[in-house]
């Protein structure tokens, strides 16, 4: 049974290009319900804590310098089956190899670049959120 909700973050570099409010147009006309919103700078220790499982990647690194080099816009999204709705909506990493119509496709610059964040797994959507939301931010409606 996979579960209702994933944790998105619009990337600094969709956020710079002016890509905030056509990305989450994006996702609530693809059907999701956006539980909780803002804006914020994630710090190093943040952004390495966050990514603490690609620590031993070699994109690690550029990783975190390109997730604190400008604001972000996390978002609790809410949708039956929502983790792979919602990376079929993204699309693939690469932008270059990302479908026609998903929004890396149409946003990102780069595999690093990459315009937008989804959580891989029901358990990460949920450390995800707890990251970046207290429950009270949370709202049903
Ligand atoms: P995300 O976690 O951001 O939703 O992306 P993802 O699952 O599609 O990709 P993942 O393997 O989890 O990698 C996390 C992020 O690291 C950057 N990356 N750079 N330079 C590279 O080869 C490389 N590979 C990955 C991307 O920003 C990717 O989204
Ligand atoms: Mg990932």
């Amino acid at each position: 049974m996979s579960g209702k909700i994933t944790l998105t973050m619009i990337k600094p570099d969709a956020v710079k290009n002016g890509h905030i409010g056509n990305i989450l147009a994006d996702i609530t006309n693809a059907g999701f319900k956006i539980k909780a919103l803002k804006l914020t700078q994630l710090s190093r220790r943040d952004a390495e804590l966050f990514y603490e499982v690609h620590k031993e990647r070699p994109f690690f690194g550029e990783l975190v310098d390109f997730m604190i080099s400008g604001p972000i816009v996390a978002a609790v999204l809410e949708k039956d089956n929502a983790i792979e709705e919602f990376r079929n909506l993204i699309g693939a990493t690469n932008p270059q190899e990302a479908a026609e119509g998903t929004i890396r496709q149409k946003y990102a610059e780069s595999i690093a670049a990459n315009a937008i964040h989804g959580s891989d797994s029901d358990e990460n959507a949920i450390i995800e959120s707890d990251f970046h939301f207290s429950r009270r931010e949370l709202y049903n409606y």
